[in-house]
């Protein structure tokens, strides 16, 4: 059986829609935000980086939500990884800048402390989020295929973390209309089985 330790604001939900896509039974753990219990010792013994997602599994404690992504395809959905070597690689390319950029300059808005020591830097970096995010997602707009997937056409491990980043944006008021490809997938992905399933649990608000 598997644990998912999650919080519905979060790229947990990116893992909660792949569980519910491949419906692979899981159980929750909320991990509360508003009580720090991310930074519990409890927790930190499961996951010392203090974060969601964190996944227990038969085998042991995994974390980084593209490690969680490709262990829940390998073990229960091959299919969610495209075949051709060459789609695969750019499944992951999207991946790897979706968590490396995208995923960071949403962070920039809240958690300005984790890069600056004084206040008014926090501000700064708060105030350019949206601004450093639109950049991001016009990036994906024109790269991704969107046929209807951002990888061709089925769904890979990159739409639903594309489509939770796509959530956060919403959250700091980046005005998604601006991308009609990206809105399309984002419309498209609110409307999966999984999406609904994943959020009748809680899992994204
Ligand atoms: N690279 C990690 C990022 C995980 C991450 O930063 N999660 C955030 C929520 S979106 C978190 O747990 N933040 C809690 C904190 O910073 O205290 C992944 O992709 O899984």
């Amino acid at each position: 059986m598997l644990t998912l330790h999650y919080n519905p604001l979060t790229i947990s939900a990116a893992t909660a829609i792949i569980l519910e896509e491949l419906e692979v039974p899981y159980t929750p753990i909320l991990v509360d935000f508003r009580e720090n219990a991310q930074q519990s010792p409890a927790y930190l013994a499961l996951n010392p980086k203090g974060r969601v997602p964190t996944l227990q599994t038969p085998q042991g404690v995994l974390t980084e939500t593209g490690a969680i992504l490709e262990y829940l395809a390998a073990q229960h959905g091959p299919h969610l990884i495209p075949a051709a070597p060459f789609q695969a690689a750019r499944m992951r390319e999207t991946m790897y800048y979706l968590a490396s950029t995208v995923h960071v300059n949403y962070a920039h808005a809240m958690r300005g402390p984790r890069w600056a020591d004084l206040e008014s830097s926090w501000a700064d970096m708060t105030a350019k989020a949206p601004h450093t995010i639109a950049a991001s997602l016009a990036y994906l707009e024109g790269h991704l295929d969107y046929a209807p997937f951002a990888i061709a056409n089925s769904l890979t491990l990159a739409d639903p973390w594309l489509f939770v980043l796509t959530e956060f944006a919403t959250r700091l008021q980046v005005d998604i209309a601006q991308f009609p490809k990206l809105s399309a997938h984002h419309l498209m992905m609110n409307d999966r089985y999984a999406v609904r399933n994943a959020r009748v649990k809680g899992m994204i608000p």
